[in-house]
């Protein structure tokens, strides 16, 4: 389907005629504005890791790079160096620091830059009269980091690299042309002195690979002189197999890594630079968006200048959308493990939360912008954790619920080995199972619903089935949980009901789409029915309990009673609205005022509410430049230099759930998306929404790319609020129900 108008009849018009015809007959869309340049840049280097520097990634290696003179600083990360165990968290860890120092003099002219569409970080500056080049990137396809230093003067460079282990007692060794370091975690010390029991090995290389020049071997550096460019090629990684089966201990790193550099030091740096830009560009590239001007200040000032005056630059929150894309693609790629709470950067070995998978929001925030922003393929390492925790999971939770107990939950803070801490959080599994359905939903893959979905709902359903209070009067209810992360553990916490609620909801559609376990199916539909629903307290609100306790005061960032209306569907403004009306209520008492990652929820949470203006002011308060201080838990959200969020400290769901919030004030698919019009039982068909919460401070715009649920791909351009032209293509042409400009229309996709 593709309409292009700017008067609301002819919308109608044209929308009908080219659900029967052919695209060509339609006028065309308007040309779209020059889309802004996606770029962080800044004159000067970093100072901090957490608030400067910049972040590169392939999925599995990960760099924050300061671009600091002579001596750049590249700290790096390898995702799977943990420690931990299969009964504790344990923690990501500090991987170390790649030193190259240049001989050169003072340095006028300098530019710091990350450019999102190319996946590049580059340093320019002048020195003693030449202009000096370095830049960097994590391949992919090459699963290396690379680093190239260039100059305009032939033989103009000089100067040492080093590779520093962020652990004392490593090993290290050194060739003419090679660096390493490597070692055992064994024995690691963790904060109550207690040494987990499992012991990875791990490894890290470099390669200095001149043009011209000589490079020879200084003690534990590599000099090189007189050289006209020089590369640095970095690999690291860790015997950890991503199964318990295998004690989560796999082959030496060593000839993996051998293996890894050998093949990219054969290579060209264009050759290389050609894959990894075919690779980064096969994924960014997928979606646009403008929404109008751009402002040409370094990054730092442009968020300084932004809160004094948010119109001059809502470019800015548009580059914000992308760098959500960019990280995701940089720290969760096929085949590898999930974004962590920081991404996969990490300078500490002891870091806030342990840098951990946290399921009581955080994990699954992450992942909540790779279906709708179009980077499907980065959600899999999500559901391959959660494939490989699987058994010790159920061992666990047999453990603490009952040795009879079917199907597995987690705790709230969890590691890469199985083990977890802090509370049980009960509806974990059943919350990431939503993931599942919803891969399936953005894509319709009906393998993908049968062999990896539907067996993981069906679980998680059979341990609430064994958990779930049946009382008396007939109503069931969830046993003692706790809304995270505050007030009483009890029975019926609205956060439990909910996100059981919509995994009976989920999986009934999957059993109806795939035409199995009719009784099953049944059971969960019964079930579900009686179910306690959500209610309405005395002040208006959204009960938080089933208790009527709920305080009109409490600004705590979990705002967990209102999953229902995001990422949730059990409330939605047009199917419930008494129910949207009564979340409206809390998320005021909740107030604007938050951690990075809750003022990214509530913009999530009033795009479903189709107000767009109160999302774009809590756009507006999670663009605000951050210090590193945190003086309360519930306040302090914001952004650092960098565009890293600010919980504070720095913590990635805030970028990851801005970026999702943003896809839901342009396009939403999720409210009739029941499993009726899934299954086929109902004559309906899909439904998405375009534009239901569009500020008033985005008049006129572009975006395309999105995707929406019933695997469709949407463009849509905007002209003083209005829709002026929309595309919808499927991979099988099909009805969709389009709602925008205050119509509701039927037509077909291309
Ligand atoms: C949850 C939140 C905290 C923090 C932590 C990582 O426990 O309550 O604010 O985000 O996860």
């Amino acid at each position: 389907m593709k309409f292009s108008t700017t008067r609301f009849p002819l919308v109608l018009a044209i929308v009908l005629f080219a659900s029967m015809s052919t695209a060509s007959t339609v006028r065309a869309a308007p040309t779209p504005p020059a889309s802004a340049p996606l770029t962080l840049w800044y004159p000067q280097p970093a100072r901090d890791w957490q608030k400067e520097a910049l972040p590169i990634g392939n999925g599995r290696l990960a760099a924050m790079l300061f671009g600091t003179t002579p001596r750049e600083r590249i700290q790096f990360n390898e995702e799977s160096l943990w420690i931990g165990d299969e009964n504790t968290t344990g923690s990501y860890q500090n991987f170390g620091d790649v030193f190259v120092e240049l001989s050169h003099g003072a340095v006028s002219d300098y530019r710091r830059e990350l450019d999102l569409a190319r996946a590049i970080q580059s340093v320019t500056f002048l020195s003693d009269g030449v202009r000096f080049h370095r830049e960097a990137f994590a391949s992919h396809p090459a699963s290396v980091l690379v680093y190239r230093i260039t100059a305009d003067r032939p033989g103009a460079l000089s100067g040492t690299v080093k590779l520093a282990d962020a652990r004392k007692g490593a090993s290290a060794e050194a060739t003419d042309s090679a660096l390493r370091i490597y070692g055992s975690l064994a024995g690691t010390v963790y904060r109550d002195d207690k040494p987990y029991s499992l012991a990875l090995d791990y490894r890290a290389e470099l390669r200095v690979i001149p043009t011209g020049g000589k490079l020879v071997r200084e003690g534990d550096a590599l000099r090189f002189t007189g050289a006209d460019s020089v590369i640095v090629l970095l690999d690291a990684g860790t015997d950890y197999v991503a199964d318990a089966t295998r004690g989560w201990r796999g082959p030496s790193p060593a000839a993996a890594i051998e293996k890894r550099l050998s093949a990219a030091a054969a290579q060209s740096y264009d050759t290389l630079l050609a894959a990894h830009l075919a690779d980064h560009r096969s994924l960014f590239n997928r979606v646009t968006l403008d929404l109008g001007a751009s402002s040409p200040l370094p990054t730092d000032e442009r968020i300084v200048a932004y809160g004094r005056d948010r119109a001059s630059d809502p470019g800015l929150e548009a580059l914000l959308f992308h760098y959500g894309r960019y990280l995701l693609i940089a720290s969760s790629r096929d085949g590898g493990l999930p974004a962590n709470l920081q991404g996969k950067w990490n300078n500490s070995n002891q870091p806030p939360w342990r840098s951990d998978y946290h399921s009581n929001i955080n994990v699954q925030m992450n992942y909540w912008p790779a279906e709708p922003a179009n980077l499907a393929e980065c959600h899999r390492p999500f559901f391959d954790f959660l494939l490989a925790q699987r058994e010790v999971a159920r061992r666990h939770t047999r453990e603490k619920f009952g040795p009879k107990t079917r199907g597995w939950t987690l705790r709230t803070e969890h590691g890469l080995f199985g083990g977890g801490s802090f509370l049980w959080n009960t509806p974990a599994s059943a919350w990431n199972a939503q993931h599942f359905w919803e891969h399936y939903a953005f894509s319709l893959d009906k393998k993908f619903l049968a062999d990896v979905a539907y067996p993981f709902l069906k679980e998680a359903c059979e341990f609430w089935d064994d958990l779930l209070i049946r009382r008396p009067d007939g109503t069931v209810v969830t046993p003692v949980g706790w809304s995270p992360e505050h007030g009483p553990h009890e029975q019926a916490v609205s956060y439990d009901l909910q996100i059981v609620h919509d995994l009976f909801t989920n999986t009934i559609a999957a059993a109806d789409t795939l035409g199995v376990d009719r009784p099953f199916r049944d059971r969960i539909a019964d079930l579900r029915s009686r179910l306690l629903q959500p209610k309405i307290g005395k002040w208006g609100q959204l009960q938080e309990w089933e208790t009527d306790r709920d305080d009109p005061k409490d600004t705590h960032r979990h705002v967990s009673h209102l999953f229902a209306l995001h990422p949730g569907r059990q409330i939605t403004v047009n199917g419930t609205p008494a129910l949207a009306a009564a979340a409206r209520v809390s998320l005021d008492a909740r107030g604007d005022e938050s951690t990075g990652w809750s003022t990214a929820w509530k913009i999530n949470f009033w795009a479903r509410l189709h107000d767009g203006d109160r999302a774009h002011k809590l756009i507006g308060n999670l663009l605000r430049l951050v210090g590193d201080t945190r003086t309360d838990y519930n306040k302090g959200g914001g952004i650092y230099a960098n565009l890293l969020d600010a919980h504070p400290p720095f913590q990635i769901d805030g970028n990851f759930g801005y970026t999702a919030g943003i896809c839901e004030m342009l396009l939403q698919s999720h409210e009739t998306f029941s499993e009726s019009q899934v299954s086929g039982l109902s004559p309906q068909v899909f439904q998405i929404n375009l534009l239901p919460a569009l500020p008033k401070a985005w008049r006129s715009g572009r975006v395309t790319g999105l995707r929406a649920r019933g695997g469709f791909t949407v463009d849509i351009t905007w002209t003083e609020g209005r829709v002026t032209a929309c595309r919808i293509k499927a991979a099988t042409p099909r009805d969709v129900v389009v709602r925008y400009n205050g119509v509701t229309k039927t037509v077909r996709s291309e």
